[in-house]
């Protein structure tokens, strides 16, 4: 289905943006034929879970990705839900990835089912970039089964917003000269940038379209938004992007999240998830080869307001233990003294490898730590074992599952920062309590 705008003049719209339509749903259909056409939702299970994914049938009813998977049973009571796959689609991501990059060396992957590519050097290639967009849209279809929608522009902002448009399973060309005519009737929040609270603030300003934030005195925004974002705001709102495609994906920070089942006050359950979630951070540092210096820690109240807080080290870690004393310190010193919904650790300022400075700014119990963290990747990478700190195994035995809201049965987001703060990049069971073998 070829919308609007496709017969614009595609002249200099050398950037595309691919995105594919309700992908893990998609996926799933695709292995269940008899499912085409019926609400599907990937996610959503347990007392706390989140749709991931939901097919275009589902969405009809309202049915959302990060929706609470209650909500959209009692929208959609027939769709079929499903648990996420994430290999499978991991493996179609990488298929898909595969497609874009036989056209450009130019790809910009910005999650596991979306990409910016740079398409000016292929146009003697493969044609004009409509005709490109064509022809992907064709080779994923053919050889994958799925459909995407591709946003052609001049600019990466510009292309995000035509593909967004031209969902699902469709194609939409902004030419430069009617960029300003899609872009300004446009809400302030199409802007890249504008989250609800800036929305707010630009609201309060009385600027509710784009169109209002382009004739907006620089002045004023600046006033309200601080001078760099000020000058970004009204760069987009005249479709000003200059960025380029870049193919350097560089994660800024790694982290991992966990919704109890059901909401923890007490401050041992509390200091034991930290634990197993800074574990599994330092385990993911080391495995990227990654450090970072700054420890983040938010806080999910049971009114769903978040808290955050973060400290930023002498030097770049990847031990958990470090990660964990600074998550546990700055958790003390946060003392949200109420229910708790979820909580998080990252670190972020990533860097690659060592920090060099290390060795002697630390001293040997740190050096104990690393080296017992390294010996246990060993073992896990060899022997398969969960390898989890022993205070995860301690006081397992007192915590009582049905009264005191529980670390069991949880589930755990593992995010990089790249792809949204709220994004959902996998999701699985966690159980820091199941059985976990300490290093001998
Ligand atoms: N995802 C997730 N949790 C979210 C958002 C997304 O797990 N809160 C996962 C599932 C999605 C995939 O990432 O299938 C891609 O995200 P999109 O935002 O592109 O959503 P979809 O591809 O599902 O739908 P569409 O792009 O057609 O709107
Ligand atoms: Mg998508």
């Amino acid at each position: 289905m070829e919308r609007a705008h496709q017969e614009q003049d595609d002249c200099g719209c050398t950037i595309l943006h691919v995105d594919m339509d309700a992908f893990f749903a998609s996926v799933e259909v695709r292995r269940r034929p008899e499912l085409r056409g019926r609400p599907v939702v990937v996610g959503g299970a347990g007392p706390r879970g989140v749709v991931s994914s939901a097919s275009y049938e589902a969405r009809a009813h309202g049915v959302r990705s990060a929706m609470p998977g209650a909500q959209a049973r009692r929208l959609r009571p027939q769709a079929v839900f499903l648990p996420p796959d994430m290999a499978a689609y991991a493996e179609a991501s990488r298929a898909v990835m595969g497609i874009f990059a036989d056209v450009t060396p130019l790809v910009e992957p910005l999650s596991v089912d979306e990409a910016f590519l740079d398409v000016a050097g292929a146009l003697r290639l493969f044609g004009r970039p409509t005709a490109i967009a064509r022809h992907i849209r064709a080779r994923v279809s053919a050889e994958q089964g799925l459909t995407c929608s591709v946003g052609v522009a001049a600019t990466k902002f510009m292309a995000k917003l035509a593909s967004t448009r031209a969902k699902p399973d469709g194609m939409l060309v902004v030419s430069a000269e009617n960029a300003l005519d899609f872009l300004h009737p446009l809400p302030v929040d199409a802007l890249w940038g504008v989250g609800d609270r800036t929305a707010d603030v630009l609201r309060r300003l009385g600027l509710r379209t784009v169109a209002d934030v382009a004739e907006a005195p620089l002045g004023m925004l600046r006033q309200a938004l601080g001078d760099a974002a000020a000058a970004q705001l009204h760069a987009l709102a005249w479709a000003r992007d200059p960025r380029r495609v870049s193919t350097e994906r560089v994660e800024k920070s790694t982290g991992a999240e966990t919704t109890f089942d059901v909401d923890v006050m007490d401050e041992d359950v509390i200091r034991r998830t930290l634990l197993a979630l800074a574990t599994t951070v330092g385990e993911r540092l080391r495995k990227a080869g990654h450090t970072g210096r700054t420890v983040a820690i938010k806080v999910r109240l049971t009114d769903f307001s978040t808290l955050s807080r973060s400290r930023t080290l002498p030097t770049a870690t990847d031990v958990a233990r470090e990660i964990f004393d600074t998550a546990w310190h700055l958790y003390q010193v946060l003392n949200p003294g109420e229910r708790i919904r979820l909580v998080g650790v990252r670190v972020e300022g990533l860097v690659e490898g060592d920090d060099t400075g290390r060795q002697l700014a630390l001293g040997e119990r740190e050096h104990g730590w690393r080296d017992a963290e390294r010996a246990a990747d060993a073992a896990a990478a060899r022997f398969g074992a969960v390898v989890a700190p022993a205070s995860l195994l301690r006081g397992a035995g007192s915590m009582n599952h049905s009264t005191n809201g529980s670390a069991a049965d949880i589930s755990t987001l593992v995010g990089d920062s790249n792809l949204g703060p709220d994004r959902v990049v996998a999701e699985r069971d966690f159980d820091p309590l199941s059985d976990p073998l300490r290093p001998s």
